[in-house]
């Protein structure tokens, strides 16, 4: 992987942080430590918050949103790295700035990234809109395990049945997928938010870009809506080093390990869940999710 955007952390390696628990819900430490800082921050009437569980989409989400903003202009879209252009709201490391340091830079329209549970996203927030993406649960299992792999950002997962056990019990980070999706999906109606689903936008792209514009109140040519298909696919996506993380150090991120752009599918679960892990799951599953009216599809 080649590295021009952060020379001065060639040689940089990330300890991995432990876990710490903010309200119950287990966090990355320097995320729970510096909680107090976001709780403080200030929203404005027109930021627009993309809101997910890790590893459900929120980069191609993120690309989506941006593309829109810039009318289709590609040339826009590659002006800086997805974590910049659209800033995590929670992020804080050494070497690099804090999400809240950027977002305050930024021009408005802002648009700002968390994975935090509704519960912990400031107050100010439920205001504004939002939109959250959500996957299910097998492939953001699999897919959050191979990022823990190749993120020092995250604790060592172990070995996959061991990692398969701690998401199931949601001593992961940002917590439990059941709580997070839940939490979101009940208070959809209440607050402005547009709830879309990963295996939605796998399917018809378009519908679900077009959704998005909607929601966000923009009327775009048809030449735009096909830019931004063909912009935010992900064999485009994946070798854009403005979107695929290619930007971070080894140390950081180790592409070689697993790539962040890995293989975008949907039912790649069926690789990894041993029949034993699949029943486990669908019988935990059941007792999570079965009185919801939340339902996800490729699931079974
Ligand atoms: S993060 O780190 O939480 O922000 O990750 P997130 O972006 O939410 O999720 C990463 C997974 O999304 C896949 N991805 C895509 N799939 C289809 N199309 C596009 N354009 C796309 N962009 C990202 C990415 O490959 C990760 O999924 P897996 O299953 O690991 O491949």
């Amino acid at each position: 992987m080649e590295l021009e955007y952060h020379p001065e952390l060639r040689d940089f390696t990330l300890r991995r942080p432990q876990l710490k628990l903010l309200e119950d819900v287990p966090l990355p430490d320097r995320v729970a430590d510096n909680w107090e800082m976001v709780k403080n921050f200030q929203a404005k009437p027109d930021d627009l918050l993309i809101a997910t569980y890790p590893k459900s989409g929120t980069t191609w989400t993120q690309g989506i949103v941006d593309l829109m903003n810039q009318n289709g202009d590609v040339k826009m879209c590659k002006r800086a790295p997805v974590y910049e252009r659209i800033p995590f709201l929670e992020f804080f490391q050494e070497m690099l700035p804090s999400g809240i340091e950027l977002i305050v830079k930024m021009a408005s329209p802002r648009v700002i990234k968390t994975h935090f549970p509704i519960q912990l996203v400031p107050k100010y927030f439920w205001e504004q809109d939002t939109i959250v993406v959500a996957r299910n649960a097998k492939d953001t299992l699999v897919s959050y395990f191979h990022f823990h792999r190749m993120n020092h950002r995250l604790p060592e997962p172990g070995y996959w049945p061991e990692f398969f056990q701690t998401f199931l019990h949601g001593q992961v980070s940002w917590g439990s997928w059941y709580d997070h999706v839940k939490g979101w999906w009940e208070e959809k109606d209440k607050h402005r938010i547009l709830f879309l689903f990963y295996e939605d936008i796998k399917e018809n792209p378009r519908r679900e870009i077009l959704k998005v514009a909607e929601f966000m109140e923009n009327v775009l040519e048809e030449d735009v809506i096909e830019k931004i298909v063909h912009l935010s696919s992900f064999k485009v996506m994946k070798d854009n080093p403005m979107a695929n993380y290619g930007t971070l150090p080894m140390g950081i991120m180790d592409q070689n390990i697993s790539r962040f752009m890995r293989k975008g599918e949907v039912g790649d679960w069926k690789n990894h869940f041993t029949v034993s892990q699949n029943e486990d799951f669908d019988e935990h599953y059941e007792r999570q999710m079965g009185h919801s009216s939340l339902k996800f599809r490729n699931v079974l």
